[in-house]
């Protein structure tokens, strides 16, 4: 149940205080959620400091090993893994994760927990070698199966709409905390000096339109007729074209700016290359609530049904009517 605590809390409050004002909005709530956020926050103080320091003890480059994608892991991947399974474990509140680091479902041992993760620890791995921004994004639900068993693999397939949090952390020129539960989407900026992440992007909304376009363009022959042409038509207007490939800090960029993000599906990577759970579903439904769009070829990437952990979906994200122009082309 919602209280009328609807005071709005100023740039330079921290996360901590931040947290706690949305617990007392809700006068049932038990503080799991806001604790779990916490743990989330604390890994994130923890990767950042990996990351800043990776250069200088030797964290750069591949481990030597594949994920279950069949990519190879970067030190820096299988660090990340290790602090969020950690702090998620630690903190009580999840019963069970899932991590594009991870084959199976990781059991936390906490089967009282409220809660389940779907996790992308490091995502933008081709760019932790070369000091381009990197991302955290991650996805929270409530278990639908009873407190003290042990969770299953249907816990993970609610689908996007039942998210009850979603947010990233941007490695970028400063770190960044983005989430939402929904209500509004806050992003607080990591103050090294402190230690604390501080609220610094209230608030945000998606503009309403844009000029910028992000795709790897090296794919573009393998995309379908409608996706050519619609990029073409950006190219005509002189739409600026930004990859970073990194795709935290690509909708992060086009979400303050105004553009849209795609990855479509590729003779390589017939359902696209993003997956479902930890990368498309969480940043869907944090566009959703800053009035952005997020679209895969046939439907909202909410409305998508999942039938595996690691399911990959043609994802289109960004401004409303750029997405939702390119629907138009379809
Ligand atoms: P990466 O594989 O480097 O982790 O998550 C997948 C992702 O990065 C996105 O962050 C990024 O936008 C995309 O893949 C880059 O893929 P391409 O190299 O095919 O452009």
């Amino acid at each position: 149940m919602s209280t009328n605590n609807t005071k709005v809390l100023p740039v330079g409050t921290t996360l901590d205080r931040y947290i706690m004002h949305r617990q007392y909005a809700f006068a049932f709530a038990t503080g799991e959620l806001s604790q779990l956020l916490r743990d989330i926050a604390l890994a994130g103080k923890i990767v950042h400091r990996e990351v800043n320091r990776a250069g200088l003890i030797d964290l750069g480059g591949e481990a030597g090993q594949q994920n279950v994608q069949g990519e190879n892991q970067q030190k820096l991947d299988v660090i990340a893994d290790v602090r969020f399974r950690r702090a998620l474990t630690n903190g009580g509140e999840v019963c069970a994760l899932i991590s594009e680091e991870e084959e199976g479902i990781v059991f936390t041992g906490n089967d009282k927990g409220k809660y389940v993760v779907a996790i992308d620890p490091l995502d933008g791995s081709s760019n932790i070698d070369v000091n381009v921004s990197i991302g955290t994004i991650f996805s929270i639900y409530r278990r639908v199966t009873p407190f003290g068993s042990q969770p299953t693999i249907e816990d993970f397939m609610q689908g996007g709409q039942e998210q009850v949090a979603a947010g990233y952390i941007l490695f970028g020129s400063s770190t960044m905390l983005v989430y939402t539960t929904g209500h509004s989407v806050n992003g607080f900026t990591y103050d090294t000096s402190l230690g604390e992440f501080i609220l610094s992007h209230p608030n945000i909304k998606s503009p309403k339109n844009g000029s910028i376009y992000s795709y790897n363009d090296g794919h573009l022959k393998a995309f379908s007729e409608p996706i050519q042409k619609y990029l073409a038509t950006c190219r005509e207007r002189q739409y600026s074209a930004r990859y970073t490939g990194s795709l935290v800090a690509d909708f992060h960029r086009n979400l303050l700016k105004g553009g849209i993000y795609l990855y479509p599906s590729t003779s390589e990577n017939p359902d696209g290359k993003l997956r479902l759970l930890y990368e498309c579903y969480p940043l869907a439904f944090i566009a959703g609530v800053t009035g952005s769009l997020a679209v895969s070829d046939t439907e909202a990437i909410l409305n998508i049904k999942p039938a595996t952990m690691h399911q990959r979906a043609p994802f289109y994200i960004g401004a409303p009517e750029m997405v939702e122009e390119l629907m138009g082309y379809f």
